[in-house]
């Protein structure tokens, strides 16, 4: 008995790795290594992606369920029936008492890389009848879900950037090189952009850090937080100023509409204007224009943003002006341009046929519009403490940390206190499970069966298509499940139905117990155990779908490359489902926001910027990922603390110096930390990575002895705060004061969870 080899692929970031793990004769993972074969990512992985295992196969694993028998009490193993009987008993109690929204969940990552996980979730809350759900989206791309949905009529209709074929890219607020990409999958960032520029296309990264990706563009352009809304109005301004800017109109012809309306808004920006808040100079950004357009000419062009733009203060905004400019250059559908991907099934004349994902409904608190048929997490806290009908009781977490990723963490915290039941889903106890009265642990990717289904086959957002398939490479350990097992259970347990359907419940309960039999016959360990047969669930999907089956997929073992392009020319006025089938791109509530928001804003940056006020960004590294990967060793062992980096001279007129303990405060919090200093940052721009803090974690027991603050102390919440198209959190660009560190150490800035 040696060990045995398995083809799986990475289920952590959007670069869905493949990867080769080493399993022993102990059923435990030894080793993995990037799939040098693999058709997609042939070759890479990350460190995070290859050390993944000592996250899984850790002393602090959940095994087996925790219940809290009272407030206050401590945590104590249970058995399944005990966790399902309490959670799914208080959860009707709860909806037959105060109503289905009384029952909320916030669905975190983690769910989002698993094909089933999502599914089942939401199943579950359809049959509460629940609309309360809240997910991660509100803290990185729903802005650019509500703006496709109202220029394209379908919020997954996410248009990227033809990085085979462009001429000229311009990357803004992300970085492809530590994060890989998002809305995109394309393997080897840092390749691949190489590669881009070795056959002479421009690549122009828009960011206040000169980061690993600007290393490798062309040309770094440092702008002021969270001003981006002002570099694309002066860029559109610029394009439409030159004679052939709009050449795209005659593409566009009769496939859009609202032209006049946004180039009469951008006409009020020109780079003269905007220069001193973007600090982006008016004739750098004219030629930045003029290369944009010559690339166009040459072969096609691209703006694409991410997160950094997101996450500020008017990310629809932002969006909406990026594709407008991409689609009025006459890159939009263009080979070279911006692509929409095709998947393999028309999905977003799917979901609009059916009325699927385009829920319109509100917030209780603050009116802010659902997207994607979720709510804002930044409300979530509120709507834990107001009283009245819809107010939140009960809340299930599942795949996700809300106390150390949403703004405003210790007015979380103290909501947190006031629930009637918080049931948290995972595999670890992280901070927020560890305030949960019950905890449900479930199986890691390495544990269950999966498909890279949302990327590839539903949104055609690969680069290069393919499909892949891949079986459990471990059993799962103790008794842990896997999430549509649990959620099959929780819904019996609460005496509802999945999916609101009587006969889905009884036909899923049918199928996991003879699942359960099949396996007790097979000789398997946990014998008998019903669990949801993942294998034949995923290959109805693909059916569905007309794709080959599932057991033919796990024959090739490297994936399976499509024939499924995202082709040029076969977007515009063929696959946009606005109601007339024309691209909105005026939509009302976006010229409303811009009515609304603009000069005020505008005024403010100017003030700011004249004060010389400090920006706070964030930083992610290639050894973490958000706030869950700090409890691996060997992904750890050089960075103790998260700290605050700062220009020198900016440090220097405070009198700081490298190391010095500063505080830094906003208008929500506090928090204490080491400072480094750093040229890569603009002036007036300080970086503090997010995931830190874990102090008050349970169940880490590497993580929690880790030094690091939780940034999102520092980060509003409410509705005042939300941007009003989308929901969107504000966590960049938050304007801070730091300042030597003065008076007694607060100590709950230095902890996960203040307030607790
Ligand atoms: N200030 C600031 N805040 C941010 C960001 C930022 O850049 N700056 N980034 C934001 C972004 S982009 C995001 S996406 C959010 C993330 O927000 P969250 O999703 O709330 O946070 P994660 O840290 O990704 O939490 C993932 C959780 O899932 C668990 N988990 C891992 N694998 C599995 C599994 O297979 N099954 C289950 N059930 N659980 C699993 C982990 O243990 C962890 O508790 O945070 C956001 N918050
Ligand atoms: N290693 C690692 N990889 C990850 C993650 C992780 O935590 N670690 N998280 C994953 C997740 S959940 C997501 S959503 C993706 C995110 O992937 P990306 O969207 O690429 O996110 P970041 O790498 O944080 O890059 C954001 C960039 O925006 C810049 N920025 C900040 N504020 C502004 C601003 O106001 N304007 C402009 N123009 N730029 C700004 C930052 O300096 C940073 O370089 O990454 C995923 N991949
Ligand atoms: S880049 Fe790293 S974390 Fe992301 S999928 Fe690949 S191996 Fe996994
Ligand atoms: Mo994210």
């Amino acid at each position: 008995m040696g060990t045995s080899t398995h083809h799986t692929f990475c289920r952590i970031c959007e670069a869905l790795c493949g990867l080769e793990v080493d399993v022993d004769s102990a059923g435990r993972v030894r080793e993995a290594r990037p799939d040098a074969r693999h058709v997609g990512t042939g070759g890479f992985a990350c460190v995070k992606g290859v050390k993944q295992h000592e996250l899984y196969d850790s002393p602090d694993r959940l095994l087996r369920p925790l219940l809290r028998d009272r407030a206050g009490q401590p945590l104590r193993a249970a058995s399944w029936r005990e966790a399902l009987r309490a959670s799914g008993s208080a959860i009707a109690r709860i909806r037959r008492d105060h109503g289905p929204d009384a029952v909320a969940m916030y669905v975190g990552t983690a769910a989002g890389f698993s094909v089933l996980h999502p599914i089942f979730a939401d199943g579950f809350m359809k049959g509460i009848g629940s609309r309360s759900i809240y997910s991660t989206a509100t803290q990185d791309c729903a802005n650019k879900f509500a703006v496709a949905q109202l220029m394209y009529g379908f919020a997954f209709t996410q248009p990227f950037p033809d990085v085979d074929n462009t001429r000229c890219l311009f990357i803004v607020g992300a970085n492809p090189a530590v994060s890989k990409w998002s809305f995109l999958q394309v393997s080897n960032p840092v390749q691949r952009l190489r590669e881009m520029r070795a056959r002479g296309a421009r690549v122009v990264v828009i960011d206040p850090r000169r980061t690993e990706t600007a290393r490798v563009a062309s040309e770094h352009v440092a702008i002021r937080p969270d001003t981006d809304v002002f570099f694309y109005l002066s860029f559109l301004q610029a394009l439409l100023a030159r004679p052939d800017g709009a050449a795209g109109r005659a593409q566009l012809e009769g496939g859009a509409r609202g032209f006049e309306q946004v180039a009469a808004l951008a006409a009020r920006w020109p780079a003269e204007r905007t220069a001193p808040v973007t600090g982006i100079d008016a004739a750098l950004l004219r030629r930045l224009v003029d290369e944009y357009v010559q690339a166009t000419c040459d072969g096609g062009a691209a703006l694409y943003l991410s997160t950094g733009v997101n996450m500020g203060s008017a990310g629809s905004l932002c969006f909406w002006l990026q594709e407008v400019i991409n689609a009025l250059s006459g890159n939009l559908d263009r080979r070279g341009g911006t692509l929409v991907g095709q998947g393999i099934v028309d999905f977003a004349r799917f979901c609009t046929e059916r009325g699927l994902l385009g829920g319109d409904g509100q917030t209780r608190i603050g009116a802010l519009p659902q997207v994607n048929d979720a709510l804002p997490a930044g409300v979530l806290a509120d709507e834990i403490t107001t009283p009245g009908r819809g107010q939140v009781r009960a809340l299930i977490v599942t795949g996700g940390n809300p106390l150390l990723t949403v703004p405003n963490s210790a007015h979380l915290a103290e909501a947190l206190g006031e629930l009637e039941l918080l049931v948290s889903v995972d595999i670890v106890l992280g901070e927020t499970a560890s305030m949960a009265d019950v905890v449900l642990p479930a199986t890691t990717p390495y544990e269950r069966a999966d498909l890279p289904f949302v990327f590839s086959l539903l949104l055609g957002m690969q680069s290069r298509p393919y499909l892949q398939a891949t079986r459990a490479v471990v059993a799962p350990p103790g008794e842990v499940r896997d999430e549509a097992t649990i959620y099959l259970a929780l819904a019996r347990a609460a005496g509802v139905s999945l999916f609101g359907s009587r006969a889905a419940q009884l036909a899923l309960e049918g199928l996991s117990a003879g699942n359960g039999l099949w396996r007790w016959l097979r000789g398997e360990r946990r014998a008998g155990a019903a669990s949801v047969p993942q294998e034949l669930l995923l290959d109805a999907l693909l059916r569905a779908a007309r794709q080959p089956s599932f057991r033919r997929l796990l024959g090739e073992r490297h994936g399976l490359a499509l024939d499924a392009e995202a082709r040029a020319g076969t977007f515009i006025g063929q696959r946009v489902y606005t109601r007339d089938g024309k691209i909105d791109l005026a939509p009302a509530a976006l010229l409303a926001e811009a009515e609304r928001t603009l000069e005020p804003r505008f005024a403010a940056e100017r003030a700011r910027s004249a004060s010389g006020a400090l920006k706070l960004i964030g930083r992610r590294a290639v050894r973490s990922h958000n706030s869950w990967t700090h409890n691996a060793r060997s992904l750890v062992r050089e960075r103790p603390s998260n700290v605050l980096y700062m220009h020198p001279d900016d440090a220097a007129e405070r009198g700081l110096a490298q190391h010095a303990i500063v505080d830094v405060t906003s208008q929500t919090g506090r928090v204490r930390l080491p400072l480094a200093l750093s040229d890569d940052l603009a002036r007036g721009v300080v970086a503090l990575p997010h995931g830190w803090g874990h102090q008050r974690a349970r169940g880490l027991s590497v993580a929690s002895k880790l030094a690091g603050v939780n940034v999102n102390l520092l980060a509003a919440d409410g509705p005042q705060n939300l941007e009003r198209v989308s929901g969107m959190a504000q966590l960049t660009g938050i304007v801070v004061a730091v300042t030597p560190a003065a008076g007694p150490r607060d100590t709950t800035s230095w902890s996960g969870v203040a307030g607790e």
